[in-house]
């Protein structure tokens, strides 16, 4: 059986409704394998053709397309990094002419060159599809209703999901982030079943509904798609307590078109990664060498359907594990952990290394802290320093000086014990830190560069 399309993309359902591709998603990992190779020659084919950079890449490493027969032979293949991508802004790793281009996204490019995506009607016709995927493994169903408060634009959050609803047959409300109160209002009103945000959002939207007298039973949502930046399974109990939801994380990222790379089932035991379009290895940052399963390394792409911007070994900075034990909703794609943060994001504080994650995974554990906080990284004289302002609840900030020192110091403790060295703890009148609409800028790093 081959479930390759002449074109490389699966077939998709154009009639909506059954989102359970089973064929594919339980796929034999024997016939997975055969069918990413397959997929792998096409696409290393198309970017030796078309993509100039990949010519010269795969000629100095002296490999043609079709002598990629098996893993091994693929862990030969040269890297691709960000960098890459804006050496050859805008269009020059496109392997279509601009002209076949149906839509072409962008990362924000705050610092440098943004880094551009392009997509054949049929690129975009296989995201909607793998959207659609991720939909159904987290129950909804044509009659759901989906409220889409990703952030619609150059973003890929927002048109990602809104065609991946459409495509399920599901009706979608494309109300973008922002304006919190008609967020609620039409939620309610028109019964939505579903909802799609950053987590930091939904966090504001569950502290929002609850500002104004609203039980999670008053909110029709039931589950909630979340992802875009990095959250805990703490942080998943507030959502799923503020807002009545199933919370299940998604991720995928601009350069291998958007969300849609890898989907929580309802069994949130890791994300899995829609291997039969993407490949996806897990490195040794420094060594660039394949780690053992459920080890911590960078998490590497290479887009498998993919037509009109074909990445090989994409090196994405995201730190995670992988595993490939079955899951019990029959799926045989490997599951992905949470990120737990990016190379770079971690912070080098005095030598130490510290993650963001690390930081978040200890404040949701103490209940009289609210979910939002900020990181503040300076130098004074040769000594980092980092305070961590945290938000606290009327009823502490209500507490005497002599209280609320004594909270300071056993949440400094706390994160000691964590992260092996000494953070200043300020705490924060209630909502005084800035709320997202979008994802959350968690760390501010004042240091000389
Ligand atoms: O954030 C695509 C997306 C939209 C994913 C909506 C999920 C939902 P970028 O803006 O290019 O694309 O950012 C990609 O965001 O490399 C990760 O560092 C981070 N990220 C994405 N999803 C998750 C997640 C979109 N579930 C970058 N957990 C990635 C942790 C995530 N980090």
């Amino acid at each position: 059986m081959s479930v390759v399309a002449p074109d490389g993309a699966i077939a998709p359902d154009r009639a909506g409704g059954n989102h359970w591709q089973q064929a594919a998603e339980t796929m034999p990992v024997e016939l997975l394998r055969d069918t990413q190779m397959e997929r792998l020659r096409a696409t290393l084919r198309n970017a030796a053709d078309n993509v100039p950079f990949y010519r010269h890449r795969l000629d100095e490493a002296g490999l043609a397309p079709d002598d990629v027969t098996c893993h091994s032979d693929f862990g030969s293949l040269p890297f691709t990094t960000k960098g890459d991508l804006r050496d050859h802004y805008p269009f020059g790793m496109f392997a279509v002419p601009r002209e076949r281009m149906v839509r072409v996204h962008a990362s924000s490019g705050t610092t440098g060159n943004p880094t551009t995506v392009g997509y054949t009607a049929g690129d975009i016709d296989l995201w909607a599809d793998l959207i659609a995927r991720t939909l159904a493994a987290g129950g909804m169903k044509p009659g759901d209703m989906l409220q889409n408060a990703y952030g619609y634009g150059l973003f890929t959050g927002g048109l990602g999901l809104h065609y991946g609803c459409e495509r399920l047959g599901a009706t979608i409300l494309p109300i973008s982030g922002g304006n919190t109160d008609r967020q609620l209002k039409l939620m309610r009103d028109f019964g939505v079943t579903a909802l799609s945000c950053t987590p930091s959002y939904a966090l504001h939207l569950a502290e929002a509904a609850r500002d104004r007298g609203l039980r999670p039973a008053d909110l029709p949502i039931r589950v909630g798609f979340h992802g875009a930046e990095p959250w805990t399974n703490e942080m998943r109990r507030q959502i799923e307590d503020g807002l009545g939801v199933d919370a299940l994380d998604i991720y995928g990222l601009s350069e291998m078109g958007g969300p849609g790379v890898a989907f929580e089932c309802r069994c949130k035991g890791g994300m899995h990664v829609n291997e039969d379009h993407y490949l996806v290895e897990i490195v040794d940052p420094e060594s660039l060498q394949p780690v053992p399963a459920g080890t911590v390394g960078e998490l590497v792409f290479t887009t498998l359907s993919r037509v009109a911007q074909p990445l090989i070994r994409y090196r994405t900075r995201d730190l995670c594990s992988l595993g490939a034990e079955p899951c019990d909703c029959g799926r045989t794609f490997a599951r992905m952990s949470k990120p737990v943060g990016r190379t770079d994001d971690m912070l080098i504080i005095r030598g130490v290394n510290v993650f963001p994650s690390q930081i978040e995974e200890v404040l949701m554990t103490i209940p009289q802290i609210e979910p939002h906080y900020q990181i503040l990284v300076d130098r004074k004289g040769h000594l980092d320093m980092v305070e961590v302002w945290i938000e606290v609840g009327e009823d502490v900030f209500g507490e005497t000086m002599g209280q609320l020192e004594k909270f300071e110091r056993s949440v400094q403790a706390r994160l000691y014990s964590v992260l092996s060295i000494q953070v200043q703890v300020k705490l924060k009148e209630p909502r005084t830190i800035a709320r997202s609409e979008g994802k959350a800028v968690r760390v501010i790093d004042k240091r000389p560069k």
